[in-house]
């Protein structure tokens, strides 16, 4: 199924005026107006694909109804979340969960919805099938040299596969660890992931990056060998500079502050991009910003603060992507959600008088600097967005023109309602 446009301009028309009236109202205090319009417009989050079904816990799995089948129909979803929001031009797969037979056809694909492929994610935390050599006690750190060689060769068949379809980025999430005290040797475990890591550098295209992803526990309880960002920086400063830091959201204990994290890895030149989510407890994997905007919110004003100290580009100078695993929600719903979470949260920290917060901090006015953030923060921007996402033909309200146009109703009538999505 493919959304028209004319459908989407039908809903908008319905919606205008009352948008208008609380646009105006909001772009009124709003000194750099068409700026931040601009940098809205410009600015997308990829969606990964396994995020497309219905996720489950280790206790079970209730799947939605409708969900896609295949590659083919996980990127005609993806071309729905985008025609809605104009925010989500890209996908993120998982393989092998995600194999693209043919690459080209895929390709072509993916651009009739005016799709790319964003970075392509190596799975190593599985068995597969017709696998030789098991992941039980890890790949790339493991104390057997035939695992380590069977899990970079893994890598490398993914670079391969992301090349062909124009990926510029290999994502690494490490299940290794241990279990219990006495199990493994940290310093052993960490160089052997060195090594392999610096075999699968060594295969990177020209124009490629790696990604290494951190998590402090799960599926291991006692160690994890990339288990924080100092591992993670330690691994991608020993590769070189075409490997940086990823910050999944939900891969830190609980009360971390990451926003300071993320502010000092882009001091670095080390933050290679995020996964978004949200959590209570920790890799809970919720819709972003359903637990704590807030965070969401001092996040970005360290990311819009850091890369305009750096004059990096902020839709494209690192990645931004959504890492999420609802097991009751509509996953397009969900997604949809998490989107406009991450744009409520960026146009709040565009709008941080950056000035009078420096001033403030030099005066040490802790009750002003505040003040200053949280007058950001209060801030009703959702018209600024739904403006946004006007001028670029997308919806006004992206949820309600999914219900309204009863998407989901016409996938379950073309796929069937027992059709389960494959990922976590
Ligand atoms: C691990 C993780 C990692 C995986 C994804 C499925 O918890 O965040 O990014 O690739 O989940
Ligand atoms: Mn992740
Ligand atoms: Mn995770």
């Amino acid at each position: 199924m493919k959304i028209e446009n004319n459908r989407i301009d039908e809903l908008n028309h319905l919606e205008l005026k009352a948008h208008r009236r609380k646009f105006d109202f909001v772009a009124e205090d709003i000194a750099a107006l068409e700026d931040v319009m601009t940098k809205l417009a410009a600015f997308n989050v990829a969606i990964p694909s396994w995020a497309l079904g219905t996720g489950g816990t280790r206790f079970g799995r209730f799947s939605g109804t409708g969900e896609p089948r295949s590659l083919e129909e996980k990127i005609e979803d993806v071309g729905i979340i985008h025609a809605l929001n104009k925010s989500s031009n890209s996908i993120s797969l998982h393989i092998p969960w995600d194999i693209p037979g043919d690459a080209a056809n895929i390709k072509a694909l993916a651009s009739e919805h005016g799709l790319h492929f964003d970075a392509v994610n190596s799975n190593t935390f599985q068995d597969q099938k017709d696998q030789n050599l098991s992941y039980k006690f890890g790949s790339l750190h493991h104390v057997d040299k035939a695992v380590r060689k069977q899990a970079v060769e893994h890598n490398i068949e993914v670079i391969k596969y992301g090349d062909e379809l124009g990926s510029k980025a290999l994502s690494v999430w490490l299940a290794d660890g241990s279990n219990f005290p006495g199990q493994l040797n940290f310093r052993h475990a960490f160089e052997n992931t060195l090594e392999s890591l610096r075999e699968i550098y060594d295969a990177l295209p020209a124009d490629w990056k790696v990604w290494v992803e951190y998590k402090p526990y799960e599926p291991n309880f006692y160690s994890t060998t990339i288990g924080d960002w100092g591992q993670a920086y330690l691994l991608s400063t020993a590769l070189g500079p075409k490997a940086q830091t990823l910050v999944d959201l939900g891969h830190h204990l609980q009360g971390a502050n990451i926003e300071q994290i993320v502010s000092l890895l882009l001091m670095k030149d080390n933050l290679a991009g995020f996964h978004f989510n949200d959590s209570k407890y920790s890799d809970d994997d919720l819709t972003v910003g359903s637990i704590n905007p807030y965070q969401l919110f001092l996040i970005f004003n360290e990311l819009v603060e850091g890369m305009d100290s750096k004059g990096m580009d902020h839709a494209t100078s690192i990645g931004w992507m959504i890492d999420a695993s609802h097991n009751i929600k509509d996953p397009i719903e969900d997604l949809i959600q998490s989107v406009q979470a991450i744009k409520i949260a960026y146009s709040q920290a565009l709008l941080v008088d950056k000035q009078a917060l420096l001033t403030a901090q030099l005066n040490n006015d802790v009750v002003h600097a505040q003040e200053i953030l949280q007058h950001a923060y209060r801030t009703d921007v959702r018209p600024l967005i739904a403006e946004a996402s006007f001028r670029i033909g997308g919806a006004l309200d992206p949820l309600k023109a999914y219900r309204s146009l009863g998407v989901r109703e016409n996938l379950i009538r073309e796929r069937g309602s027992r059709s389960v999505a494959r990922g976590l």
